[in-house]
């Protein structure tokens, strides 16, 4: 190695700087990766991508590759310069080795070099070294390979040399420790999947690629994807908006660094009614919002009203417009990178600094004025949807003071259909939102009276995704649904915000048959909550039951089933030694063909039911798939059933 390459070997190792061990990572893994379970599990896989992406935003890496192993254990690799391994003098230590065992080591807190990306908690790979049984390191660089491994975080000797290479990056190999994540270890390649679009559309030009080993296609080569995209948040948003119709032909897009901020922000209008707006800081989904949002919002209202008033195009609006009605049926998504962010809120996904709000509004506001100066024919159209929005705004409100009205007059003002519980503790309330009037019945005489409630929805409810605000409040399943729930629309601080002050339940349950048209019904209801109380969902109150598919049985010997595997084992059990033919198969074609005792047994009784919670994984990702699923276009619609059929073949 020359003197100069040395030096600068040296001067790389010498800036990680060296902050704790690993034994606190293990102790309490939560506090590390935010829990140790799904959701913990796939984060150890954005801790390792993120550092690969910092190296890509940094301008050295173009290529990241994630591959799920046989055994869910994954590899890393990327084509960056590789983690330097030259001696730290102050540890006499490989910067390789400090940075794969020591907490918090990286040559990223150094102000001069880079910080942009990095996960939620930003806590490094020795995060995900510690919380592994086994890692392997293999970086290339200065024409060499070099490698080390470790064993819960502990190296298995120094780091070497092991060859010679002609190009540079650093490979992680790790496989989750079971002792750690003891609900579970399978990688979903969807989730996988869902974030590296979501990085790719973020930072434009950087090629990810998912490869799932445990999957084998049709020719023979594992199941892989290529995540690249060239226009970056312009085409997320036509990608988010892939079935939704546009108003104007191409998103407003701008990148550039406005207050020393760097900001990245596209916008389209189409012909729905909700407001889909992401936004990151850093690569991170601000589910909670904040500053940049709150400056996006701004810019927009101020721009579009300022527009308007110029060209008098306000002049027959017979009613007051406001800031709702600029986000109607706009689809945005902000991205910002902010060197030191300050995050707050429940989730600590909601940006503080202050500084970023004027960014990002000036941002906007100049390339909103310059678009709507050139493209007066779309201005006009956006601003005619905008008094459209604020027209329709008024018949909702009406709507929804009606709907509200009810709850207030009259007796205690809930649905009659609600068959209510004793207790009125909303901590320890379920209320199961049952598909029909028949299976309402059923689960009516099977519950726990005490603490669960049951509304019965008949047939299936009104698909939110394509009405009108003001609409959804006419339809009665709907109205009984924010009824029964005690929730209504209207704060004293946001006319517009969910007022969850007088929730009655803290569980809510959908239950539908176990079928096609059931799966139909739990998505409206799902899409219902999504747009309309997503609160409930972020808070985690809003669940799905999950009935049996079968009852298998013999004399008095009975089994019930969830899927194919559990009934061919179960015939086996209660065949013993018995002739086959007298093992009966039972398949439940709906909640109403087992009695009020098995319902309560199968799938309301908390000690042996199961629950899926509704979840927000990715929010963007959810948005594309609602849009899709409830839209108006069959063929995607179709590819996606046919793709996630777990009934269809059941029905046939
Ligand atoms: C610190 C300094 C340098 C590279 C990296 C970190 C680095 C880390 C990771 C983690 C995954 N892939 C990575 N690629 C690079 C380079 C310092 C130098 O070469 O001068």
């Amino acid at each position: 190695m020359s003197e100069e390459n040395q030096n600068k070997s040296n001067y790389s190792a010498d800036n990680i700087q060296v902050l704790e061990g690993l034994e606190a990572v293990r102790k309490r893994p939560s506090m590390y990766i935010g829990d140790t379970g799904v959701k913990g599990l796939h984060h150890l896989v954005y801790e390792v991508v993120d550092n690969s992406i910092d190296e890509a935003l940094a301008g050295y890496c173009t290529d990241i590759k994630v591959i799920i192993h046989e055994g869910n254990s994954i590899t890393v690799e990327d084509n960056g310069r590789g983690i330097p391994t030259g001696i730290n003098t102050k540890e006499n230590k490989s910067a390789l080795e400090i940075v794969m065992t020591v907490l918090h080591a990286g040559g990223k807190f150094d102000k001069d070099t880079y910080k942009v990306s990095g996960g939620l908690h930003g806590v490094g790979i020795s995060c995900v070294n510690a919380l592994s049984t086994h890692v392997k390191t293999v970086v290339h660089r200065e024409g060499k390979i070099f490698t080390q491994e470790y064993e819960r975080g502990k190296p298995l000797f120094d780091v070497k040399s092991i060859g010679e290479s002609d190009r540079t990056g650093t490979i992680q190999w790790f496989q989750p420790d079971p002792e750690i994540f003891t609900t579970t270890l399978e990688y979903k390649y969807d989730t996988l999947a869902a974030r590296l679009r979501e990085l790719a559309f973020l930072n434009k030009g950087i090629k990810l690629s998912l490869t799932d080993e445990r999957v084998t296609e049709e020719d023979g080569s594992f199941l892989t994807e290529i995540f690249y995209s060239e226009g970056g948040l312009k085409e997320f948003v036509k990608f988010l908006d892939g079935t939704r119709v546009p108003i104007i032909p191409e998103p407003i897009y701008v990148e550039g660094t406005k207050q020393g901020v760097p900001v990245e922000l596209a916008l389209q209008y189409n012909d729905t009614y909700s407001e889909n707006v992401h936004s990151y800081v850093n690569n991170i989904n601000t589910i909670e919002g904040g500053t940049h949002v709150a400056g996006f919002r701004m810019g927009l209202t101020r721009t579009l009203k300022a527009y308007a008033d110029k060209e008098g195009l306000l002049k027959n609006a017979k009613v007051e417009i406001s800031g709702d009605d600029f986000r109607e049926g706009l689809t945005a998504i902000i991205s910002v990178k902010v060197a030191e962010p300050q995050f707050e809120g429940q989730t600590k996904t909601k940006l503080g600094n202050s500084e970023v709000s004027g960014a990002v509004n000036v941002a906007v506001g100049e390339i909103l004025t310059m678009y709507l100066e050139e493209n007066p024919k779309e201005a006009r159209m956006i601003i005619n949807k905008v008094i459209l929005a604020a027209t329709a705004r008024a018949a909702a409100r009406k709507a929804r003071e009606m709907v509200q009205r009810k709850s207030v007059m009259g007796g205690s003002g809930l649905p009659g259909k609600l068959a209510d519980c004793a207790n009125s503790d909303p901590a320890v309330c379920e209320i199961y939102l049952v598909e029909g009037d028949s299976a309402g019945g059923t689960a009516k005489q099977g519950r726990a009276r005490d603490f669960q409630a049951i509304l019965p929805l008949r047939g299936k409810i009104l698909n939110v995704e394509k009405a009108m605000e003001h609409k959804i409040y006419e339809n009665e399943e709907i109205k009984n649904m924010f009824t029964a729930l005690g929730v209504s629309i209207g704060t004293p601080e946001d006319s517009k915000a969910l007022n969850l002050t007088k929730l009655r339940y803290h569980k809510i349950v959908i239950m539908t048959d176990a079928d096609v048209d059931g799966s139909h019904i739990t998505t409206l209801i799902l899409t219902f909550f999504f747009r309309y109380m997503k609160e409930l969902v972020e808070l985690g109150y809003v669940y799905i039951a999950s009935p049996p598919l079968y009852l298998v049985k013999k004399g008095k010997d009975f089994e019930y089933c969830w899927n194919d595997e559990q009934r061919n084992a179960a015939i086996q059990r209660l065949k013993g030694a018995g002739k086959e033919d007298s093992v009966h198969v039972q398949r439940y074609k709906g909640l109403g063909e087992m009695n009020a005792e098995q319902l309560w047994e199968t799938t309301m009784n908390p000690a042996t039911r199961t629950l899926r919670k509704a979840g927000i994984e990715n929010a963007a990702e959810c948005d594309h798939t609602f849009s899709m699923l409830m839209g108006d276009e069959v063929a995607p619609r179709r590819e996606f059933i046919e793709k996630n059929a777990k009934y269809a073949r059941i029905d046939v």
